[in-house]
C-alpha cells in the first residue's frame, strides 16, 4: 500500500469468508451468530436488508437501499479487479454521498461489514466517479459478487487498475465516515 490508500484487516475478516460463503449478506456485526450455530442456518427471508451508513456510528445517517436507489446515480462499465469480471455498474458517487453526509470533500473511511477498512482521499472521489454500487448488469449484487453494496472506481484515470489501489475496492461496504471524525468504530 502506498499512501493514496491505507487499509487494513481484522480478525473480522473471517467472518466476511464465512458470510460471503454460507450467509448471503447477512451482517454479523447487526445479526450475530450464537457460537456454534452455522450462519447457514439463517434463511435467505431473514436477510436484512442493506444499508449505508453516513457518518461516525454516534450520529449516522442511515440510508436504506430504497433510499440509495432515489439519489441520483452513475453507471459504466468496468472490470472488478478481484472477481476479473466485467460488469456495468450502477450506484451513488462518494461525492454525492460525502455531500448528503455533511463531510462533503474530506478524505473518508469507508467500512465494511467484516471488519475491513480503508481509506479513500478527497482528491480521488471528487476527480472521478468512484461509487457506493448497488446494481451490477441491471441486477442486484450479490454476496458472492462482493455486493449487496461494493465500492467501484472507474477505469480512468489507469492508477485505478493498480495494485495500489486495491484496497480501495471495498466489498460489503456499509458505512462512510470522515476521516476527521476520529478513530470511530466501523460498527
Ligand atoms: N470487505 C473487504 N473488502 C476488501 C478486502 C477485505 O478484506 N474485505 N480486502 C481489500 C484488499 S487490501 C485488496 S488487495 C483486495 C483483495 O482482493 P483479493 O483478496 O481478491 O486479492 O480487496 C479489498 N477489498
Ligand atoms: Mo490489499
Amino acid at each position: 500500500m502506498n499512501g493514496r490508500v491505507a487499509s487494513r484487516k481484522s480478525g473480522w475478516k473471517v467472518w466476511g469468508l464465512v458470510g460471503a460463503l454460507c450467509l448471503g449478506g447477512v451482517d454479523v456485526t447487526a445479526a450475530p451468530a450464537p457460537a456454534g450455530s452455522g450462519p447457514a442456518a439463517v434463511p435467505p427471508a431473514a436477510r436484512p436488508a442493506p444499508t449505508l451508513a453516513l457518518g461516525p456510528s454516534t450520529s449516522p445517517r442511515v440510508l436504506t437501499l430504497e433510499q440509495l436507489r432515489a439519489l441520483p446515480s452513475v453507471t459504466y462499465r468496468v472490470e472488478q479487479p478481484q472477481l476479473r469480471r466485467s460488469f456495468s455498474y450502477r450506484g451513488v458517487t462518494l461525492r454525492d454521498l460525502a455531500e448528503l453526509g455533511g463531510f462533503g470533500g474530506q478524505d473518508l473511511r469507508l467500512y465494511a461489514s467484516n471488519g475491513y477498512l480503508a481509506l479513500i482521499r478527497a482528491r480521488d472521489y471528487l476527480n472521478a466517479p468512484i461509487m457506493v454500487a448497488y446494481e451490477a448488469d441491471g441486477h442486484a449484487i450479490s454476496v458472492r459478487d462482493k455486493g449487496p453494496l461494493t465500492v467501484v472506481l472507474p477505469p480512468e484515470p489507469a492508477r485505478y487498475r493498480t495494485l495500489a489501489y486495491s484496497g480501495a475496492w471495498v466489498w460489503y461496504v456499509n458505512r462512510l465516515t470522515p476521516v476527521q471524525a476520529g478513530a470511530q468504530g466501523g460498527k
